[in-house]
This record gives C-alpha cells, sequence and structure tokens, in this order.
C-alpha cells in the first residue's frame, strides 16, 4: 500500500514528504547548488551553518556567534566636546551643512566604524560518482530545528540529517544509505581566513583553527577553532592529506565543534582549542539517536509555546520556492502561518542565552566583508529583531539583547563623559562585538545618539511582560543611567524653550529645506525616545521606591519637551520645523517609532495624531527594503488596518526582483536586499501585533484581523503585558469565538474585543469597562497635545467598533472567555 501510494504520488509530481502539506517545513526539490540564500539555516545560538544540501559535493557554511574581527577597542573622539557648542549654534541658526561639516571632523570617529562578523569556514562533503541522482527532496523542519536531505543514486537511497544540538553545543550530521557499505565521501575543510591552518588527525578528525581579520585599524585576534569528528558504522575511515576519507560505510555521523578565545567584549582570554576540544568529546561519547532526541526537546521546549493555525487551502503541496512564487496570486494563508514560526525558529536558532544577540544576519553569515558589517545597526535593526521575543513567548531568548545592553551601558559611559561631559550612557547608532558606542560612518548616520535610549526600552519591556522586580532592580541602573544622559546632554532651543537633542538626526533621512543634511535639533522620534526614556525610569523608581529626587527631576525636565506636531501635510512632522515632503518615500520612517515600538501615538488617546500618523504612511508609500516593510506590518496593525498589513505581508513575501524594493530569498530569509534578517522578525511581530496587542491599555484581540485571514483562525501561547497569556484563541469570521487567558501575576484584565463576549460560568465577573486600566503594567503616561499647522484640517479617524471589559483575574488562574450569544450573528 505504501509503496502504491509512493509510486502515485511521483507520478502526479509531489514528493511523498509533499503530502505534509501545511506542516511546519521548508522544502525543495532541488539543491542549493552555489546559492547560499537557496541553503537552510540551523543554529543553536553559539554555532551555527548553512546546509546546502547539495549531492555531489554537500556544504555546510559555518558561523561561530563570537568570531568577529578586531579586537577590544574604543572609538570615542575626545574632540566632540569642544565642539558641541559651536555645533549647536550652527543648527540653531539654520547653518545645517556647516554643522554636518564640523560634525563630521570633530564628532565622528576617526578610529573603527566597527568590526565585521566573519564566517569560521565550510565543511565539505564531496561524494563521487553522485552526479545522476533522482527522487531529490530535501527540507528543514522549524518543529525539530533539523535540516534534512534524501535522494536516490544508483538504486540507492540516501539521507543526511543535520542540526545545530542546543544542548550539547556541536553541530551534528548523519549520513546514511538504505543498502550496506554504499557511503564514501571525502570530509575537507575550508576557510577563506587568512590566518589559518586545516589538518586531518587522528585517522577521524579535521581540524581548522585561525585567527579573524584585522580591520580598520584594530587587530584581529579573535581565534578559532573547529573540529569535525567522524564516527562510522561499517566500510573504513582514514585520513588522506588534510581530508578524512570515508569507504563503503553503512552510515556516518559527524560531530562539529567550534569556539573562540571570546569570553567578553572586554576579555578575550580563553582556550578555544581547550573549548572545543570539550565540547566534542561529550558529544562524541553519545550516539545520533539520543543527541537528536535531546536536542528537539530542547527546542520544543521554546517553540512549541506558540501554536498558529491560519486556515489551508492546501497549497502546501508546492515546494517552498514555488509557494513562495505564487504567494500573492493564491490564498495560502498556511504560508503566512509558516513564515511566521520561521521568525521564532530563527530567533531561537540565533539568540540563546549566554550567546551573542542576533546582529544583522542573526548567526548566519558567508562573506569575510558582510554587508554593513554583519554588525548591530541600533537605529532600528537590532531592536527589530527582538521585538517578537517577549510577545511571542521567548523571553529567554531576549536576553543576549539585554545582556549586550548593560556592556554598552558600560562603554557608553565613558563615552558620554569624553565626548559630551554628561553623566549616564550613550551609544550611537551602530555597536558590535566590542560594544563600541562612538559615532560611526558620518553625521547623517552616526551623530543619532538615541541607540542606548531606545535599546533601554527593552529591558522595561522585559519587565513589563514578566513583572519580575528583581529584574527590575538589576536593570534599574542601565535606566537611569539612560536619563542621565538625557538629563545633562539636553539644551534649550533657543526659539521656544523646549528641551531638544542637538546635534541629533532623524535616522537617515534628510529634509531639503536644510541644505539637504540630516542634521538637526529635537527630530520627533529623538523627542520620543526621550520621552521613553524619562518615562520608564521615573516608573522604574517609582516601582522600586527609590531616586524620587531624581525622578522629580525628570519629570520637570519630560514637561520642557518639544510637542508633537501635526504639519500642513497632515503628516505627523518628522522635524521640529514643517518641512515634511509628502512625496519623500524614504525607508525610515522614524518618527512612527511613537506608534510602534512605542504607544505614544494611540487610536484611543491621541485621535489627531493617530490620523497624522497614517497620513505619513500613506504619503511614504508601501514600497521598501525588507526591514522597512516589516516595520510597516506593524504600524499598520496598530492602525488596526488588517488588509494594509496584508498588503505589507504579501509585498515582503515576494521573489525578489518581482517587487520594487525588498522581497524574500528561497530559503525565506528577508532580503533588503540583501539578506538582513530584522525583516524576518519584523515580519513575525507585526503578524503578532495583526491577531493581539497589549500595549495601549489593554489587552486586545484581532485588532487587525485581515478580510484574508478572518474566515477562520486560531493561536495559542502569545504572551501579554503583565504577566496574561492568550491560549487557544479561535476566530471566524472576524469574531472572537472562544479565548483562555492565563494570568501569571494576577491583577486587572481589561480586554478589547471586537464582539460581545461572556465569560463561562463559575470563573469569575466580566465587568464593562471605563476609565484608566488600574492594572499598573498598563499605566500610560499622558503626552502633551500636539501642535498643530493652521493649513491642516486633521480629522480623528472613525475607530472600529470594540467591547472593553474588566476582569479581576488571580496569580495562577485561566479565565475562558465564549462569544455572547448576540453576537454570532
Ligand atoms: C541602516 C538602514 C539600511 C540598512 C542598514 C543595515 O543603515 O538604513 O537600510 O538596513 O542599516
Amino acid at each position: 500500500m505504501k509503496k502504491y501510494l509512493f509510486n502515485y504520488l511521483l507520478l502526479v509530481g509531489i514528493s511523498l514528504y509533499g503530502q505534509d502539506k501545511d506542516g511546519l517545513k521548508l522544502w525543495y526539490q532541488s539543491p542549493s547548488d552555489k546559492v547560499w540564500e537557496n541553503a537552510l539555516p540551523i543554529g543553536n545560538g553559539f554555532q551555527a551553518a548553512m546546509v546546502y544540501g547539495n549531492v555531489e559535493k554537500e556544504i555546510f557554511q559555518l558561523n561561530e556567534g563570537t568570531l568577529w574581527s578586531g579586537s577590544p577597542n574604543r572609538n570615542d573622539n575626545p574632540d566632540a566636546k569642544g565642539a558641541l557648542e559651536e555645533i549647536r549654534g550652527l543648527i540653531f541658526k539654520g547653518e545645517y551643512s556647516k554643522a554636518e561639516k564640523m560634525i563630521n571632523d570633530k564628532v565622528i570617529t576617526r578610529k573603527s566604524h566597527g568590526q565585521m562578523f566573519q564566517p569560521v569556514g565550510n565543511l565539505e562533503l564531496s561524494f563521487s560518482g553522485q552526479g545522476q541522482y533522482t527522487d531529490y527532496y530535501r527540507e528543514l523542519d522549524i518543529e525539530k530545528a533539523i535540516a534534512k536531505t534524501v535522494y536516490k543514486c544508483n538504486g540507492v537511497t540516501y539521507t543526511r540529517e543535520a542540526f545545530a544540538s542546543f544542548p550539547d553545543r556541536v553541530l551534528v550530521i548523519r549520513l546514511s544509505a538504505d543498502q550496506p557499505g554504499k557511503l564514501s565521501f571525502m570530509a575537507d575543510f575550508t576557510s577563506q581566513h587568512k590566518k589559518q591552518s586545516i589538518q586531518a588527525s587522528d585517522g577521524n578528525t579535521l581540524l581548522l583553527s585561525g585567527v579573524a581579520g584585522n580591520h580598520e585599524g584594530v587587530q584581529g585576534k579573535v581565534r578559532f577553532n573547529a573540529l569535525a569528528s567522524l564516527k562510522t558504522q561499517g566500510g573504513t575511515i582514514g585520513k588522506e592529506g588534510n581530508s578524512i576519507k570515508i569507504e563503503n560505510a553503512d552510515s556516518a555521523v559527524i560531530y562539529v565543534s567550534i569556539a573562540t578565545n571570546f569570553v567578553s567584549y572586554k576579555d578575550i582570554s580563553g582556550d578555544e582549542a581547550r573549548l572545543a576540544e570539550s565540547y566534542l568529546e561529550k558529544a562524541y561519547a553519545k550516539s545520533f539517536e539520543k543527541m537528536k532526541a535531546a536536542h528537539i526537546a530542547r527546542y520544543q521546549k521554546f517553540f512549541g509555546r506558540v501554536r498558529i493555525d491560519l486556515g489551508s487551502t492546501g497549497a502546501g503541496r508546492l515546494p517552498t520556492d514555488q509557494r513562495l512564487a505564487a504567494f500573492r496570486n493564491a490564498q495560502d494563508p498556511s504560508f503566512v502561518a509558516l513564515y511566521y514560526q520561521y521568525g521564532r525558529y530563527l530567533l531561537i536558532c540565533s539568540s540563546q542565552p549566554g550567546g551573542q544577540p542576533a546582529n544583522l544576519q542573526g548567526i548566519w553569515n558567508q562573506n569575510m566583508r558582510p554587508a554593513w558589517d554583519s554588525k548591530y545597526t541600533i537605529n532600528v535593526n537590532t531592536e527589530m529583531n527582538y521585538w517578537p521575543a517577549e510577545k511571542t513567548n521567548l523571553p529567554e531568548m531576549h536576553l543576549p539583547l539585554l545582556k549586550m545592553i548593560g556592556e554598552l551601558a558600560q562603554t557608553g559611559e565613558e563615552t558620554a563623559k569624553t565626548m559630551y561631559g554628561a553623566k549616564g550612557w550613550v551609544a550611537h547608532h551602530n555597536t558590535d562585538i566590542w560594544r563600541i558606542s562612538g559615532p560611526v560612518d558620518g553625521a547623517t548616520w552616526g551623530v543619532w545618539n538615541a541607540g542606548g535610549g531606545w535599546l533601554s526600552q527593552h529591558l522595561w519591556e522585559h519587565y513589563l511582560y514578566s513583572g519580575d522586580k528583581k529584574y527590575l532592580e538589576s536593570a534599574y541602573g542601565i535606566l537611569k543611567g539612560a536619563a542621565a544622559f538625557y538629563a545633562d546632554f539636553l539644551v534649550s532651543h533657543p526659539d521656544n524653550g523646549w528641551l531638544v537633542v542637538a546635534p541629533g538626526n532623524s535616522p537617515e533621512n534628510a529634509p531639503r529645506a536644510h541644505q539637504g543634511s540630516a542634521v538637526t535639533a529635537g527630530s520627533t522620534m529623538d523627542n520620543q525616545i526621550v520621552f521613553d526614556v524619562f518615562s520608564t525610569a521615573i516608573r522604574a523608581s517609582e516601582i522600586l521606591g527609590k531616586d524620587k529626587k531624581f525622578a522629580d527631576s525628570l519629570r520637570t525636565l519630560r514637561d520642557r519637551l518639544p510637542p508633537m506636531q501635526i504639519g500642513k501635510h497632515g503628516q505627523l512632522q518628522e522635524w521640529l520645523d514643517d518641512v515634511d515632503d509628502p512625496k519623500d518615500n524614504h525607508r525610515h520612517i522614524s518618527h512612527l517609532y511613537g506608534l510602534y515600538p512605542s504607544s505614544q501615538i494611540s487610536a484611543y488617546r491621541t485621535p489627531e495624531l493617530f490620523a497624522a500618523a497614517k497620513n505619513t504612511l500613506l504619503q511614504r508609500g508601501d514600497v521598501s527594503t525588507g526591514w522597512s516593510m516589516g516595520w510597516k506590518v506593524n504600524w499598520w496593525a496598530k492602525m488596526q488596518d488588517g488588509n494594509h498589513a496584508y498588503k505589507l505581508i504579501e509585498n515582503q513575501l515576494t521573489p525578489l526582483g518581482v517587487n520594487e524594493g525588498g522581497g524574500t530569498y528561497n530559503n525565506l530569509f528577508d532580503a533588503h536586499p540583501p539578506f538582513q534578517i530584522d525583516g524576518n522578525f519584523g515580519c513575525t511581530s507585526g503578524i503578532t501585533e495583526m491577531l493581539m496587542q497589549s500595549s495601549d491599555g489593554a489587552v486586545h484581540l484581532l485588532p487587525a484581523l485581515p478580510d484574508a485571514l478572518s474566515g477562520y483562525g486560531e493561536i495559542s501561547g502569545l504572551k501579554a503585558i503583565g504577566g496574561f497569556e492568550i491560549k487557544n484563541m479561535k476566530w471566524e469570521n472576524g469574531k472572537v469565538q472562544s479565548v483562555v487567558i492565563r494570568s501569571d501575576l494576577g491583577g486587572n484584565l481589561r480586554l478589547r474585543v471586537p464582539n460581545e463576549m461572556i465569560l463561562k460560568k463559575g470563573s469569575g465577573k466580566l465587568k464593562k469597562a471605563s476609565g484608566a486600566n488600574p492594572n499598573g503594567f498598563y499605566m500610560i503616561e499622558d503626552i502633551k497635545k500636539p501642535l498643530i499647522s493652521e493649513q491642516s484640517d486633521i480629522t480623528p479617524l472613525q475607530v472600529k467598533t470594540s467591547y472593553l471589559y474588566d476582569v479581576m483575574t488571580a496569580k495562577g488562574q485561566s479565565y475562558t472567555f465564549l462569544i455572547a450569544n448576540n453576537s454570532l450573528r
């Protein structure tokens, strides 16, 4: 029967595996060949590989998260302090170009503009005589975090499986044949590093060791060590030159261990050889099956927390590359679910406690000189990487970022002092593994000093979701330091007395009216970030009952920040003066930071600003780079416009070159282009925001459900602010049918829903809600009334009907809500 089914499926051109149509798999009917963006990523947050699935020459392109060029270094420019007053004077006089020139001379670093994340090398397996093959199939199973390749050659079916073990910190590859003695191949290491050596030793082990590159005057001192040890069943194994040769085996397992001497951003005294050896030794003693089971169990602990089902139309019968190409013109909601979960997969694989945070490419990079150094761009990209972390129930994956922020607070303290004579800490628009905090690249990008301020909000977010006061206590110094910097750095604007950041940028954008210069004072985004930095420091001090005087001083300063302004085109102004160009389609729309990830702009609290934000979104248009589309999904979700958000998902889920702007590669990596992982994470965050939001005073279910997904769907495991977990939410025809909400911390649960609901008998009381949410985690700071241009006739937008309830919850209890009878129609 099985055989019959197999033949039948082959006949109709569908692989046996293809019948698992809506499974959480990326799968293909051809190898990656030479295209890196066809290969499939595996990783355990420390080691990672891109699996090509090539038949004759299989490639595992290897990465290790701490293999960066350079060595501990700083890049402050001490000349800034002496030039600051003059630069500010020029900006206030409107002499932006002159200010820019002076910033380039005196403020931008003369040292490193950031180091590069570099690849380790490749593990290559050569199978001679396998040029002709049939029945080819490869997949990445994101439910198990395992890549697999299967093909038939000379009547033998070959199978390869590969994973990056979470518990064992090694990559494991198993090769097998369905007939004894049919497995023969050569294993080699290759590497692009200048300083490296490759050897075969012990008859079954390959060793690659080397030192990462020098870059921009900083000597490369990160040493690395990769070991690949092979175990075979049957046949022979031995060394041949610098390779290992396997002949006539039944199966083989390869254990790959990689380590560096990196200990921390200021310490590279580790022993990479000993570490690599110790991971390998422990793993080598274990069987493949045992390691595989432990790997899956650990991975699923994270991945399994969220389940999503958006319905299926059978489109999953197509291989992933074809499915991607067809997506725009097909009804394929389960592809959205797959892409959503892929974002979570990528975060789990690239960001593990104790490791480095996900960089511009996560942890996957093949280039010695990657785009933008594959480092940390902290004027949106790094933050975006972590937008899905808390709400998709992966708070542990947030920890590497939170650790980096603590380290930046250390390096950035010296930068604040040396460059600006200010207290607290500061970081500009980029950082790297050495936690540089000085300004890089040029005034257009680098003078922006809100990178640290924005990042610090992630500490606060981690607290809002967990309610962990001990954690808040440990993070308080960092929040306080971020605020202390602005308390010193802000300067009174001579025209209106507002306290502004000067110099600053609205990241990377420059109005023509400012001589095309991006240098400015009091950009809207800077004002919004300072507002949040002050507000979180104030609230943390209240919660922890400390530093009252400091908090009061911040309140006084906060009152003097500029209000948001609505300009003559009905837009939210990007700058202090009304100089936005409604035809400007720049990918950064930084001033909408206030709409997302911040909630200063709200459908319910700030109707004019909400309407202005929409005008800005429309004026900027949809076409953009990968990450910018990802941000737009979140913004349209906050605008409660699910159809527009979905349109952006369609744009993003389009093969590169079909649309203008970015798209998606065959392996579902986001294309800026080139590959940049933020777009993946941004879109996963955006899809969450379409289904559930909790940043605007309530847990809001289905705030932006698009028509394409409204018929039916289910999601379980999302986290909301205040320790609520949204379980088993089911919807039909745009209405929430039922949902279970577990309260981890107790307190008032305010629920906003598109239809009337009842609470299942016996589990508590459901009241119609009004006024402010008494739950402290949902407390919202009032912002100043916006200033509205006389030329703009802004009218508040009609917000969709919703129902607002309060339930007093008890810690650890779950509450079941059902659709009310009169909402069934
Ligand atoms: C910022 C963006 C670019 C790119 C780079 C890594 O400079 O403006 O689009 O994402 O970061």
